[in-house]
């Protein structure tokens, strides 16, 4: 290794193409000495080292190909309808930046963009991938179409921020860690139109990330249509914090969002939450409350007043009713019935309705995710347990995850002091919370999943979450300048191999995304421990 590191180390301050991403040259290697504070200033990354999320391996070596006026995008003469529409897909991310025409042709003989569905590709896996960049083209090979394009995601990356240009050779080989790598939007608190989570979708999709969460439901408000039981969006859907008007998606709405997401490769986790944070059902309805008195709507923030009458059989049948029209809108597997800071519940009772909602979510074809509360409770075989604690969380709550998890509850990560987007960087960030510190991006970023929880087995993790909340975020700014950079470092530690992880060799990856995010219009946080413009 060390051997092979000089040589690499050499190889660079030759200005030879010969790169390799998971040996990372020592520092000071290559780059000279300009006098600056700190050091010699390190030697640009190629385009195969600047990769985000890390790939499995990366290697450049030969000539390159010049992606130009002539380029094609092949996807096979045979190609399936789902093969071509991944290529259509990539031609359009494609076309906007380079300015090319990029048609999409039928057939592989030839130079161009090649898609390419392989049964044997190796080391690829469910949603893993080949690319290869030689003089005639760059070829994308998977076992699947999730994996040619999570390829054409890494292809953007190797390209020009703009225009066109020569992508050197290389070959990439990469398939994620964890199987689940997701990002929660909460549009109870502040209702968002459905462009704006599309436009997160394109986002996140980019950096590999397979699954959006969507916090429905809350205290604040009540966003989806549900036929069964008009007034809750209708009336519930009316308020949200501070007062301002809210809104709802029809259902038409809602499976366009699903239609968009499942295009990129994303599944949506619907949630509902409950039995707390019901505030805008129960005040679209009198009936689901104990005392048969609907409350007034709620623009506050605060969390845990509210509770389903869980002694009524009308509870139930709301729940059934409500459920059922999601799971019928929902083609992923996983229906999220919530279970957080149920503080008006009493335990037992907490437990009964979990017992029931649970077996509602099985009735209805679909499998159980929950915030980590219910490991207190009683999780029904095969529910997913979302652990949102933190490093002051309670010894006997983690212990309670653990245990679950070694009993065979597949655990999502969403550590709040790391892994909630709505968490300030510093004292100096407008909008967002501090109840879980501050999070600045090397927080979020430098922690290992597969290890985080003392006693939970890696294989135990289903993968990572990054949430957002939406107290206090009401508009795209406030919501991508929390977002952003973080969620980037949080898809890495979803999707890269334990060995490419490492802050200095990701602040300076992350970095060389600026221009992309600048491209995007996106008005990121420039956190100051990261090297931007360098
Ligand atoms: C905790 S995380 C909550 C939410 C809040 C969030 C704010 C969780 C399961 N519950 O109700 O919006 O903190 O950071």
């Amino acid at each position: 290794m060390r051997v092979l590191r000089r040589t690499l180390g050499t190889l660079l301050a030759l200005g030879a193409l010969g790169v390799c991403v998971s040996c990372t040259p020592a520092r000071g290697d290559a780059g000279p000495d300009d006098g600056r504070p700190g050091g010699p200033r390190p030697a640009a990354l190629g385009p195969y080292e600047r990769l985000v999320p890390a790939p499995a391996s990366a290697r450049a070596d030969g000539p390159g190909y010049l992606f130009g006026a002539g380029t094609v995008i092949r996807t096979g003469a045979d190609a399936s309808e789902e093969v071509r529409r991944v290529g259509e897909l990539l031609a359009e991310q494609l076309r906007g930046p380079s300015g090319l025409p990029l048609p999409v042709v039928d057939g592989q003989d030839g130079d161009g963009i090649r898609l390419l569905l392989d049964g044997a590709a190796e080391g690829t896996g469910e949603e893993g991938y080949r690319l290869r960049t030689d003089p005639t083209g760059i070829t994308l090979t998977a076992r699947t179409p999730t994996g040619l394009f999570h390829a054409g995601q890494t292809l953007r990356q190797l390209l020009p921020v703009r225009g066109t240009g020569t992508v050197p050779g290389g070959t990439v080989t990469d398939a994620p860690r964890f199987a689940y790598r997701g990002a929660m939007v909460d549009v109870a608190r502040h209702f968002f139109p459905l462009e704006q989570v599309e436009r997160y979708v394109d986002q996140l999709a980019r950096y590999k990330v397979n699954t959006l969460h969507v916090h429905l439901t809350d205290d604040q408000g009540w966003r989806l249509a549900v036929d069964s039981w008009p007034k809750l969006a209708e009336y519930g859907g009316g308020s949200e914090v501070g007062g301002g008007p809210g809104g709802h998606w029809t259902k038409e709405e809602y499976r366009e969002l699903v239609a968009y997401a499942a295009e990129r490769y994303v599944d949506v986790v619907p949630e509902i939450d409950m039995p707390g944070h019901v505030n805008a059902a129960q005040a679209s309805y009198a009936e689901l409350n104990c005392d048969g008195k609907a409350p007034e709507r709620y623009t506050g923030i605060k969390v845990g007043f509210s509770s389903l009458c869980v002694g009524d059989e009308l509870t139930y049948r709301f729940i059934d009713e409500v459920l059922g029209e999601l799971a019928e809108l929902t083609p992923g597997k996983y229906l999220h019935i919530g279970g957080d800071e149920a503080h008006s519940t009493p335990a037992a009772d907490y437990a009964a309705f979990m017992d029931r909602a649970q077996q509602v979510v099985a009735r209805h074809g679909k499998t159980v995710v929950a915030w980590h509360q219910l490991a207190t409770a009683r999780p029904a075989p095969g529910a997913v347990l979302q652990y949102w604690g933190h490093d002051r969380t309670a010894a006997a709550e983690k212990a309670a995850v653990v245990a679950a998890g070694k009993a065979g509850h597949p655990v999502i990560l969403s550590p709040a002091d790391r892994a909630y987007l709505d968490m300030k960087y510093d004292a100096t960030t407008k909008p967002g919370l501090a109840w879980a510190g501050y999070v600045p991006v090397e927080r979020s970023y430098s922690w290992d999943p597969g290890s985080y929880l003392a006693g939970l087995p890696e294989s135990a993790v289903l993968g990572v979450e990054a949430p957002l909340w939406t107290e206090t975020i009401a508009n795209r700014g406030d919501w991508e300048l929390m977002a952003f950079p973080r969620v980037l470092g949080l898809a890495e530690l979803g999707w890269s191999p334990k060995s490419a992880l490492g802050w200095d060799g990701y602040a300076r990856r992350l970095a060389a995304q600026g221009p992309r995010l600048d491209a995007q219009d996106i008005a990121y946080h420039r956190a100051p421990d990261v090297p931007w413009g360098e």
